[in-house]
């Protein structure tokens, strides 16, 4: 195709071009999404899916089973890892392209801004979370459930004070706001909750000693967790807690 064909397509999508196509509607089946209890990006894909009241179907993975490493989801996603959202012919994974993908696919309660203005807001908001309260999270949260406290003292100081920074910018962001996004609960807030569930999880779990200081994330952060208790109180997100904790509750 020459240039200047492609850069016209592109510019104005033709109908029944690809920048066109909308996929979704034309498909009867319900999304699946295949998930494992506990993991993060899964429950932030579940809680978009219920934010935007999107029905779907279920596909939990039992990850001590090995099921997603078995032959049958790895069809699926060959890199074995979760949460990936089948429709009809199409899958994807990655948490947050699922979350933008289900923004575009089903347009109604957006959850990355309704305008420009508030997509400018959370897009930033969702990528400086993976970007710099991700890996903190994820060292805080192994350490703990692998009880390695003491051994890994300074690579979990380190991770909780970067940790407990962001909770602190965040706790002055809702001395004006009640969500993270502009107008209502957002992509931020999906990507939010479930990591700190996900440290309160490993809190509870662990067997070994830990920083006082982070075992008050919540209790030292009123703003926070009024914000908690109000996305907790959506509707929906009850049904999102992960199953296997309800069953195995703290030791
Ligand atoms: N960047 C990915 C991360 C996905 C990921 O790390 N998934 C983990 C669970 S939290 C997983 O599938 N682990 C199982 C495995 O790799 O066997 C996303 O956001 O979707």
């Amino acid at each position: 195709m020459r240039m200047e064909r492609f850069f016209r397509l592109f510019r104005t999508g033709k109908p029944g071009s690809s920048t066109e196509r909308r996929p979704p509607m034309t498909e009867t089946a319900l999304p699946e999404l295949y998930w494992i209890s506990g993991s993060p990006p899964s429950w932030r894909v579940m809680l978009g899916l219920v934010l935007k009241d999107i029905p779907f179907t279920s596909r939990r993975l039992d990850h001590g089973k090995g099921e997603n490493r078995a032959p049958a989801y790895l069809a699926i996603n060959p890199t074995g890892q979760v949460p990936a959202l089948r429709h009809g012919a199409l899958v994807l994974r990655e948490s947050i392209a699922i979350l933008a993908w289900l923004d575009r696919a089903w347009p109604a309660r957006p959850l990355f801004g309704a305008t420009v203005a508030e997509a400018a807001v959370i897009w930033p908001r969702v990528m400086a979370f993976e970007a710099d309260l991700r890996p903190a999270a994820t060292t805080i949260a192994t350490t703990l459930l692998r009880n390695r406290s003491s051994e890994r003292y300074d690579a979990l100081a380190a991770a909780t004070a970067r940790y407990l920074d962001e909770l602190d910018d965040i706790e002055h962001r809702f001395d004006e706001q009640s969500w993270l996004g502009p107008d209502g609960p957002s992509a931020a807030d999906c990507w939010l909750y479930p990591t700190l569930g996900w440290i309160s999880r490993a809190l509870e779990r662990t067997r070994d000693s830990v920083p006082a200081e982070l075992a008050a994330h919540l209790a030292d952060r009123p703003a926070l967790r009024g914000w908690h208790s109000r996305f907790a109180a959506l509707p929906g997100v009850a049904g999102t807690y992960p199953p296997h904790w309800a069953d195995t509750p703290a030791t």
